[in-house]
Order: C-alpha cells, then structure tokens, then sequence
C-alpha cells in the first residue's frame, strides 16, 4: 500500500490478509467527517460485510480509574498467548471535554500494543452520541473483517455511551470497585441493568478481602435487581492475574451457550434493528441540516433557544415547519 490515502481496494484487500496497519487506516476513513470519505466508507463496508459477524464481541465498562485498560491488557495477552487474535476499541466519550484520558490508556496496554496478534485502537471522543458509537460499530466490523476474533469495546462509565456499548457487543461486562458499605450506592441502577456479568476489580493484597466482600454483596443485590436473570459477579486482579481466567471462562461459556441456544442471533437482531433506528435519525437530520439555509435558520433558533427567547419545542417546530406566515406565533 502506497501513499497517504489508500484506495477502497487496497483497504479491502489488506484487511482480507489481516493487516493491522491497513485496519487502522480504515478506521481512520469510517472516524472521518468528510462527505467523500463516507461514500467510501460505505463501499469499504458493504464490501467487508460477508466477512463479520465470527467475533466474540464483548464491552468493558466501569467509571474511571476502575482497571479497565490493565484488565483488558492482563486479558488480551493471555488470549493472544494462547493464539487468538485480540481487538481492543478503547471509546472515551468526555476525551473532547477532559483532554481525554485516551493517551494513559495506550499506555497503559503498551504489552498487548506491541504483541502481534493484537490491535488496540483509542478513539477520540466525538460530539454526537450516536456518532461515537456508531463509528465503534463499524470500527468493530472491520475488526472482525480483519480476522479478530475476540473484539473488546472500552468505554468510560458515563451517560450515554454504555447504552450504546451494550447495544453492539455480545457480552457486557461491568467492573466495578469495592468501595466502603452499600455497594450499589456508586453504581448506576440503569448500568447494572444492562450487564451480563459484574467484576469487582483490585482483588489483591489489602483490596482483596473488600472486594470479596463486595462480589458478594453485588451478588445479592443483583439477585434481586434482576430476578430470573442470572448475572455472574467475579472478582479479579489485573495486578497478579487472580480471577481473569474465570471471567474469561464464564464470559466464553455465556457466549457460547447463547450462540446454540439462538439468544446470540436474536440479541444481535435486535441490536441490528436499533442501530437501524439510529443511523436514520442521523441520516434524516444530515439530509434537513444539509438543506439550503436550514444550517443558520437552526443557529439562529438555537441562539434564540439560550437566551430563552423562545421555548426549545418551539424553536424545535419552527425549524421544521418554517416561521409562521403571519408572524403572529
Ligand atoms: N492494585 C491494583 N491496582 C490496579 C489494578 N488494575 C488497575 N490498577 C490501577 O488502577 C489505576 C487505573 O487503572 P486503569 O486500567 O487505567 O483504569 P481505567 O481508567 O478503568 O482504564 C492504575 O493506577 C492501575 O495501576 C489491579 O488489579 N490491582
Ligand atoms: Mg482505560
């Protein structure tokens, strides 16, 4: 591959072979803006598409500082290790706010970065909700086109962008802290509801009592959160390795029994029919914002909007319907 920017052809054939360098660049090209570079996005992925869906698909999330990347590093080499080959997408939604906590995160993975049979990309925080995590779908897709056969998906704790995770990945799994007393004090109901399976993180040397003592507190409290739904809860280390390989078991065995019972294809048609839903919104807003005058008419509505000028569903059916005629409204 020569040059700047690879061709549609040259990007499907060096993901055919597996090449991690061609995979970045195709990522790069679904990250971009621009308007040709999405028509060759599509191409690439229509392209690609016979070639996915073999992947273990599985999120990691958790608040910052909670060991994600040190556990999807302990994780990824030991998978690598015994011959799989390991995506990481690490998503880091508040990077455009906080300046992004993305750098420590490459850093932190730099044994799985350098291993060959791994590929561990940090993605800068975009604007949209379902920009984020729509350009993670297809950054995963590619992943698997480029014959990952486990891809893992990082993202932060916060609002949005775990409903988004959850809703691309086969498996979620949460890691939480022990922290002191009421264990679901710091945890997010919402987020507990949407994981497969809880890991309290840090299981080791003074920690490790306190986070027995929460895995088993989680347990309870997810027993009655969940009712039928059996949610496992581990704990692990990164630091001494303690408990990733039972988490991975557990996640592998889920995975795998949902694959043969048939949950795996509904969970994935379901996910397919939201992203569906999400990628029309976002087109139909594109194709209205795109309309001649419509950009400023919007800013205009959207200044008048935040100095409290007009009410934000008015400004919202102005926009669409146009000022009124009269100018009586
Ligand atoms: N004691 C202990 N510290 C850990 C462990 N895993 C991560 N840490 C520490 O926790 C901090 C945050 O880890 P990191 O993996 O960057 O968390 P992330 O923000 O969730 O990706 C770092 O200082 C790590 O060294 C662990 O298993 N045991
Ligand atoms: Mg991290």
């Amino acid at each position: 591959m020569t040059g700047k920017r690879p061709s549609v052809t040259e990007l499907i054939e060096g993901l055919r072979h597996g090449d991690r360098r061609t995979l970045a660049r195709a990522i790069t090209l679904v990250e971009s803006r621009r308007d040709d570079d999405r028509r060759a996005t599509e191409s690439l992925l229509e392209a690609v598409l016979p070639s996915t869906g073999h992947a273990l698909r599985i999120g990691v999330s958790g608040v910052p500082g909670v060991g994600k990347s040190s556990f999807l590093e302990a994780l990824g080499t030991r998978l690598c290790e015994r011959g799989e080959r390991v995506a990481v997408l690490a998503i880091d939604p508040s990077s455009s706010l906080s300046g992004g906590s993305i750098l420590g995160d490459k850093t932190r993975m730099t044994e799985l970065a350098r291993h060959e049979r791994a590929f561990v990309r940090p993605s800068p925080g975009g604007t949209a909700h379902g920009g984020v995590a729509g350009h993670s779908r297809e950054a995963m897709l590619l992943c698997e086109a480029a014959g990952f056969g486990v891809v893992f998906v990082e993202t932060i704790g916060v609002g949005q962008s775990e409903h988004a995770v959850a809703d691309l990945v086969d498996f979620f799994l949460l890691l939480v802290l022990a922290g002191a007393g009421d264990e679901l004090q710091g945890i997010k109901r919402g987020i507990l509801e949407l994981a497969d399976g809880v890991a309290v993180t840090k299981a080791d040397g003074d920690g490790r009592a306190r986070a027995e003592a929460a895995a088993r507190e989680l347990d309870g409290a997810l027993h009655i959160l969940r009712g039928g739904a059996h949610v496992p809860v581990w704990t692990c280390s990164a630091r001494s390795g303690e408990g990733i390989d039972a988490i991975w078991s557990g996640v592998h065995a889920a995975c795998a029994a949902a694959r043969t019972g048939g949950q795996l294809a509904t969970r994935r048609a379901r996910q397919d029919a939201a992203w569906f839903e999400r990628a029309l919104d976002e087109a139909i807003r594109a194709r209205f914002l795109g309309e001649p005058g419509m950009r400023s008419r919007v800013d205009a509505l959207r200044l008048a909007v935040s100095t409290g000028s007009i009410s934000p569903t008015l400004a919202a059916r102005r926009a669409v319907d146009g000022e009124p005629r009269d100018g009586s409204a």
